[in-house]
């Protein structure tokens, strides 16, 4: 540091409280913004955007431009990374991701290994390297990945799945097999994201959108241990980088994620009731979230009681403003500038 004030985000990050929290918003580059709807017809599919560091740069910078957010995550997707170990991705319009799905063990040898990764995601270090160049002095920036067991779920059933049924079996059918591919991702997880934090990134967000689907020892297995080796080789890697966590749906396994001594922040869903977040969270880990997006449609009196509910309740402790889940295409963008407006006075 050069004498200036430490970035807001890095310093909830560390354990402060302020007075002001942090804000940004999951999906904060998205298709609730005409801007980038503007620039994603221009550019042809998804994955073009993702690949070309001009694109994903520019659609990164749009909602600071707009919003001044605190912080800025890092435009890609969690696919990205099947994809550079070998797999086919495409998006099909309107529906979402395909891929070809691994489904045994012997599909496993098809995949390439966790150093043969960096030519296909090259374009994201590039794109990440960009943007510490070009984003205020004031804004964080945020790298990320998905946690393994999320993105295992897609590269086994080839596409998203409402209870990632094809995963769960193979992973009590055949736990040899099933940890191999775990422990596949896991490792090219942690090169892809230690290239984006010699690019640039300021911290790291795990995503582990379907974490809730892990019943009994398997939450410990495929969703605390991977993230928690991920993070502790981070951090080997980056004496002081902070990670935050992002196990959706965990329930009570958010405490396991507190104590395991190695996430500095996590993000709670829509159905983590904050004050039990600020009671057996907060005291551990800053604590990220959780708006329900669907405030940023209606907006109204609710959106207001809400976004002042949450402050009033985990605003005491370090706190970082954000959704408890992406803004949907149909959230308003003068809702969010309300929301922004109650949080920042
Ligand atoms: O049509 C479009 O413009 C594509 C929509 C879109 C966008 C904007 C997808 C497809 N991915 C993204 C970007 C994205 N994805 C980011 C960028 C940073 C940001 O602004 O937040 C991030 C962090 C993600 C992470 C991601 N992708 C997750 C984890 C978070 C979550 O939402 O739970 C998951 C599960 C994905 C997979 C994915 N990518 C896209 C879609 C529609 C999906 C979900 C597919 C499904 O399960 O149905």
């Amino acid at each position: 540091m050069t004498g200036s004030p430490k970035k807001t985000l890095l310093r909830v990050l560390a354990g402060e409280t302020l007075k002001t929290p942090p804000v940004w918003m999951m999906r904060q580059a998205g298709r609730y913004l005409p801007e980038y709807r503007e620039l994603r017809a221009t550019a042809g599919g998804f994955l073009d955007l993702c690949y070309n560091p001009d694109f994903a740069t520019e659609v990164t910078m749009q909602p600071i431009r707009r919003y001044g957010f605190d912080a800025a995550i890092l435009f890609a997707d969690i696919l990205l990374l099947p994809q550079a170990l070998g797999m086919d991705l495409w998006f099909v319009e309107g529906e979402g991701p395909r891929l070809n799905p691994v489904t045994c063990a012997a599909d496993l040898t098809k995949l390439k290994g966790k150093d043969d990764i960096h030519d296909v995601l090259g374009p994201v270090y590039e794109t990440v390297k960009r943007l510490s160049g070009e984003l205020p002095k004031e804004t964080t920036l945020i790298g990320f990945a998905g946690a393994p067991w999320t993105v295992a779920t897609y590269m086994v059933a080839g596409r998203g799945t409402p209870d990632q049924a094809p995963a769960r079996e193979w992973m009590y059918r055949d736990p040899i097999g099933f940890g191999q591919l775990i422990d596949l991702i896991t490792e090219s997880t942690i090169e892809y994201l230690a290239k984006q934090v010699e690019a640039g990134a300021e911290v790291i967000k795990l995503f582990d959108s379907w974490s809730g689907a892990l019943g009994g020892s398997c939450f410990e297995e495929y969703a605390l241990k991977p993230a928690v080796r991920i993070a502790t080789e981070l951090k080997a890697r980056f004496p002081g980088l902070p990670v935050i966590g992002f196990p959706r749906g965990a329930s009570g396994g958010y405490i396991k994620f507190a104590d395991a001594g190695v996430f500095d922040g996590l993000a709670i869903d829509t159905s983590v009731p904050a004050d039990w977040a600020r009671d057996v969270l907060q005291s551990k880990v800053a604590v990220q979230g959780n708006l329900d997006p669907m405030l940023l449609i209606t907006g109204g009196e609710s959106l207001e009681r809400e976004t002042n509910r949450l402050l009033e309740i985990l605003g005491q402790g370090p706190y970082i403003f954000n959704l408890g889940h992406g803004i949907t295409p149909q959230g308003d963008p003068a809702n969010v500038e309300k929301m922004l407006r109650v949080i920042r006075g």
